[in-house]
């Protein structure tokens, strides 16, 4: 099984703790940068370019949701990312849905409006993901409350999410004080051993952050 991916993206991460978590055996086809190879291997795989897709028998398996639901049902191991009980699965799938939608695609928005030209930047639609981060974690922060996990007793394809998309939308757009269930269950996503090693993977990449990376975590 061939990974197209590069280790300092949130997306990729979250396949990346899918597979660590099973340790399941892969090769990382890298998308770097300045690699025009790679970059049209992956063109050929997924026009849309999306990072990371998963070759597995000469399949494509594209979205990161529907890759770590792959994982479990052609490279089962013995963590289950996505229960087999179809009421507990929902649960969990709502609560990955959440991160993806709302604390990824604007925290991707700050990070993408930040890298154009001065002229070129979206102040309203800036504004706007701020604001959808603030409300994001007031009602995370709710939710979170007496949960050790996102949605249900384990670890699951949400934590999958939760733990890139909390990691860097807290270095854009920083998680108060006032939400300190919120910033406890970021700090157990860093210290599970899944996502602790892919955020090693992706530390020598850290002044690839266009924003500035924190001098922490
Ligand atoms: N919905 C997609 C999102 C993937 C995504 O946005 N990946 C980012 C990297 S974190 C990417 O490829 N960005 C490149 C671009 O926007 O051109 C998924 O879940 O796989």
């Amino acid at each position: 099984m061939k990974l197209y991916a590069h280790p300092f993206s949130s997306y990729c991460q979250k396949v990346l703790i899918a597979l660590y978590e099973n340790d399941t055996p892969f090769e990382l086809r890298m998308l770097a940068p300045d690699d025009e190879k790679a970059s049209a291997e992956l063109e050929v795989l997924w026009p849309l370019k999306r990072m990371p897709v998963v070759v597995d028998e000469g399949r494509a398996v594209i979205e990161t949701s529907v890759i770590v639901e792959y994982l479990g049902l052609y490279h089962p191991g013995s963590v289950a990312l996505v229960p087999e009980d179809p009421r507990a699965a929902l649960d969990i799938r709502m609560m990955d849905r959440f991160f993806d939608n709302y604390i990824m695609t604007p925290m991707q928005k700050l990070v993408f409006d930040s890298i154009r030209a001065a002229e070129d930047r979206d102040r309203q639609g800036v504004g706007e993901a701020r604001g959808m981060l603030d409300t994001a974690y007031r009602w995370l922060d709710d939710t979170m409350a007496g949960r050790e996990w996102a949605a249900g007793d384990a670890f699951s394809l949400a934590d999958c999410a939760g733990a890139p998309s909390l990691f860097y939308a807290d270095w854009v757009h920083p998680i108060g004080e006032a939400f300190s269930n919120v910033r406890a269950y970021r700090r157990r996503l860093l210290a599970r051993p899944s996502f602790a090693r892919a955020v090693e993977d992706a530390r020598p990449y850290r002044s690839l952050f266009p924003l500035g990376a924190p001098d922490r975590d």
